[in-house]
Formats: C-alpha cells, sequence, structure tokens
C-alpha cells in the first residue's frame, strides 16, 4: 500500500518513482533563504476554524511529549534522503488542544518568511499521515537553514509539503494552494508513489505549436510544453519557464536556455551541441542519451539531475567540478567517468 512505511522505506532499497539517492551524509537544501529576524520568542499560532485560537513558544513546544518521527525524505526535483528522525509534537495534539472545529477542512501551515510561504492539506490527510511539528533533527535543534527553530514534516508527500520556519496553522473550510503550489504548478496532493509532481500544462496545444514554429520561447511561462521530437534548433528559450516540460529527442543545436527554468524537464535523446544552459535551473531535469558536446553549463543549477546511462558529454561540454559534485552518486559517477574515458582516448590517439 503506497502509504506503509515499511513496504516503501527507501533505506530498504524502495523508492518512489524517478527519485534517485543523495550520497549517505547530504541533505540538499532548497526554496527561500531563512528569515532574516527571527522574533523572540519565536511563537507558532493555531486559528481560523478553532474553538480555542492558541499560540505556543518554542519552550512551551518543548515541554510538551515529543515524538519520534523516522522519514524518508523525496523531493520534487528527483533527490531522495532516507530515514531521517524528526522529533517534535504532533500536529494532532495542538489541534486538539486549540479545538478543531468540524467545518475544519484543510490545514494550512504559514512561514515567517518573507514571501510568506506556505503550503496545505486537507486536514484529514495531515492527520493519517501524522505530521509532525519537528524541533529535532537526527539527535540535534533543527539547523535554521533546514527549518529551525521548528518545521512541519509530512511523512508520505513530496517535501514542499514539509514547510520550514513554521509561525502558523491555520484551518480552513475551503482549501487555500500553497506557494509552490499556486505559482509553480506544484501538484497539490504531491503523492511520490503516484508521482505527483506538478499539475497538467497550461499551455494550449495551439498556443504550443504557434510558439515551437516561432522557435522563441523568451520569457514565457511554458511549463510541462510538449515538444517532444520537433526540430529546435537555434532556439531563443533565455529566461523561460520549462519545468517539466518534454524536450525528448528534439533538435536543440545551439539553443539557448540561458536563465531557463528547466527544472525535471525531459531531455533525453535530444541534441545540445553548442546549447547554452547558463545560469539554468536543471535540478532533476534528465540528459539521458543527449548529446552534450560543447554545451555550455557554466552556472547551472545540476542538483539531482540525469545524464546515465549515455549522454554524451566529452571535455568540449562546459561542466565543472563543484557542479558534478551536486549530481547524486551513480550519476556523479557516469559524468566523471566519460569525462576521464574522453580525456585518455584523446590522449591515446
Ligand atoms: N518556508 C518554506 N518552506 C519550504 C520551502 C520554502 O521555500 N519555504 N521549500 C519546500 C521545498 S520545495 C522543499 S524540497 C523543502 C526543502 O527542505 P530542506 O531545504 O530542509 O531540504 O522545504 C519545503 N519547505
Ligand atoms: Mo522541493
Amino acid at each position: 500500500m503506497p502509504n506503509n512505511r515499511n513496504e516503501n522505506d527507501a533505506s530498504l532499497g524502495h523508492l518512489p518513482p524517478g527519485q534517485q539517492l543523495v550520497s549517505a551524509g547530504k541533505w540538499p537544501l532548497v526554496g527561500e533563504s531563512p528569515p532574516a529576524h527571527a522574533p523572540e520568542p519565536w511563537l507558532v499560532e493555531v486559528g481560523g476554524c478553532v474553538d480555542r485560537p492558541r499560540h505556543w513558544t518554542i519552550d512551551q513546544l518543548r515541554a510538551l511529549p515529543q515524538e519520534t518521527l523516522t522519514v524518508d525524505i523525496h523531493c520534487v526535483t528527483r533527490w531522495s534522503k532516507p530515514a531521517a528522525q524528526f522529533r517534535g509534537v504532533r500536529l494532532e495534539r495542538l489541534l486538539d488542544a486549540a479545538g478543531a472545529r468540524a467545518d475544519a477542512q484543510f490545514v494550512s501551515f504559514l512561514a515567517r518568511s518573507e514571501r510568506g510561504h506556505s503550503t496545505s492539506l486537507p486536514l484529514a490527510d495531515a492527520l493519517q499521515l501524522g505530521a509532525l511539528l519537528a524541533l529535532d533533527c537526527n539527535g540535534r535543534p533543527l539547523p535554521v537553514e533546514h527549518g529551525g527553530p521548528i518545521r512541519i514534516v509530512t511523512p508520505g508527500r513530496y517535501f514542499y509539503k514539509s514547510l520550514k520556519w513554521l509561525a502558523r496553522i491555520e484551518l480552513l473550510a475551503e482549501d487555500r494552494l500553497g506557494y509552490w503550489e499556486a505559482a509553480a504548478g506544484y501538484h497539490n496532493h504531491a503523492d511520490p508513489w503516484r508521482e505527483e509532481r506538478y499539475i497538467a500544462s497550461s499551455v494550449s496545444r495551439q498556443q504550443a505549436a504557434r510558439l515551437i514554429a516561432s522557435r522563441d520561447f523568451t520569457g514565457q511561462d511554458l511549463r510541462g510544453l510538449s515538444a517532444a521530437g520537433r526540430d529546435l534548433s537555434q532556439l531563443r528559450a533565455a529566461d523561460a519557464l520549462l519545468r517539466d516540460a518534454d524536450f525528448r529527442d528534439c533538435d536543440l543545436r545551439g539553443a539557448d536556455f540561458t536563465r531557463a527554468n528547466l527544472s525535471n524537464a525531459h531531455l533525453g535523446g535530444a541534441d545540445l551541441k553548442n546549447a547554452a544552459l547558463i545560469d539554468a535551473d536543471c535540478e532533476g531535469a534528465n540528459f539521458s542519451g543527449a548529446d552534450l558536446r560543447r554545451a555550455d553549463f557554466t552556472g547551472a543549477s545540476l542538483l539531482a539531475a540525469s545524464f546515465s546511462p549515455t549522454a554524451m558529454i566529452d571535455a568540449t561540454t562546459r561542466i565543472a567540478a563543484a557542479q558534478i559534485d551536486t549530481l547524486m552518486p551513480v550519476e556523479a559517477a557516469y559524468v566523471q567517468a566519460v569525462l576521464c574515458g574522453g580525456k585518455r582516448a584523446m590522449r591515446d590517439s
């Protein structure tokens, strides 16, 4: 069953589809920066559809019974970190204290952060999954960059349902989409076992056909675009939003993706010779079987991008050692091997 931890435990070798394990001890940082000013004391409020709106300080939360939760972290951009141990207070405990009313159907978590980040879940799901207000991770206070002093941990959902820097819990009669869900089209249900990463593309077939013919995507929002197999050589796509777009087997020779968002884009088998991916967001993108000779990845984010088993990479591919370090272990090994192999072949000839 999808939510049965014992069957789906990544540390036992089971990973949700399309996920890759980080190397032991690594924990990537994702999302916005920590709040510039942490109030003293830090308060967590509970309000909305409750009988007794309340707040707790961190010390008061630490004085409540604590529970430990071992979770496999699955980020939507395809990295997974197995068996992180979080400790803190069950959401259910605070909602019982505040008296959730019968009209409470959704729970919205709000962050103390610059953009007022939030995420939400059906209340029944949050309780059934055992959502936790985490204060510690692996025996230490939660580091601020990972949401300290307090974050939500929602097991069984992509990690964007685990809000950092928790300021307020609000019970709602109607759902209110969170930041990533509203602004970036992240799937609102977010079950990694069902690969609920994104909602369907907002681009109509006609729009897509027109743009593909023009070969100019500059600055456009084309999330989830279907362009597999198209001739898009010399495409202009600087600053375009191409998250989850399908460019499989495309001719993308000389394409300009400078600063484009290509996270989770499908570029398998694409011809990207001479393409510019400078400062592009390629997190979770798939380049398997792509021709990347003379492609330029300078400044691009490659966290959890994949290249194996057949991407064509050689000494003309501009990719830095520090970028290879951010790949998952199997992928880093592949890129290193083809780069070394290529150099040896060049020396031998
Ligand atoms: N306040 C806040 N919480 C957030 C985010 C964010 O940008 N702001 N990003 C989410 C996403 S997409 C992920 S994958 C996780 C990342 O947590 P980490 O940086 O501790 O790995 O935090 C989630 N919670
Ligand atoms: Mo994420």
